[in-house]
């Protein structure tokens, strides 16, 4: 493992620690309202974010080869990818989902790290794509839930 995954590494666990911080101390039943995004919950939010490193494990190997993974248009668009995954993420119990959540993210920082130094260079289509379903992704979901907690009754 060269320097540059651990400078990645710590990238994104700050945003994931973010993310986390957002609705440490919430109680479940807190987690499981909706309206925090549109009709979404903060379990929806766990569900959708877990979808997007699973999307960056799954592609990520073709890419780092030098490929180039299917396109979401293929499959109706993002949203509608979006749409099932959360469809696909109530049918789970917030259990489940947190355990996804973390056997995800671990599997995906495992792989950061038994990559080659040099993977996920700046400028490298593998950071890109990283970036966009990780440590780029998370902070729209903590800024969305902290503006909700923000206005939770105490
Ligand atoms: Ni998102």
């Amino acid at each position: 493992m060269g320097d540059q995954p651990q400078r990645l590494l710590a990238t994104l666990e700050a945003a994931w620690t973010a993310l986390t911080d957002a609705y440490a101390g919430l109680p479940d039943a807190a987690l499981l309202k909706p309206d925090v995004v549109d009709d979404w919950s903060v379990k929806d939010i766990l569900a959708h974010v877990t979808t997007w490193e699973q999307e960056a494990l799954e592609h990520l190997p073709l890419i780092i080869a030098g490929g180039t993974p299917p396109r979401y248009a293929a499959q109706g668009g993002i949203d509608a990818f979006n749409a099932r995954a959360t469809q696909d993420g109530r049918r789970r119990s917030l259990a489940e989902v947190l355990r996804r959540r973390d056997q995800t993210h671990a599997r995906l920082v495992e792989f950061i790290r038994s990559q080659p130094a040099g993977t996920f260079g700046g400028r490298t289509r593998a950071r890109r794509r990283l970036r966009l379903d990780t440590y780029g992704h998370y902070p729209e979901h903590t800024a969305a839930i902290r503006a909700w907690r923000e206005h939770l009754p105490a």
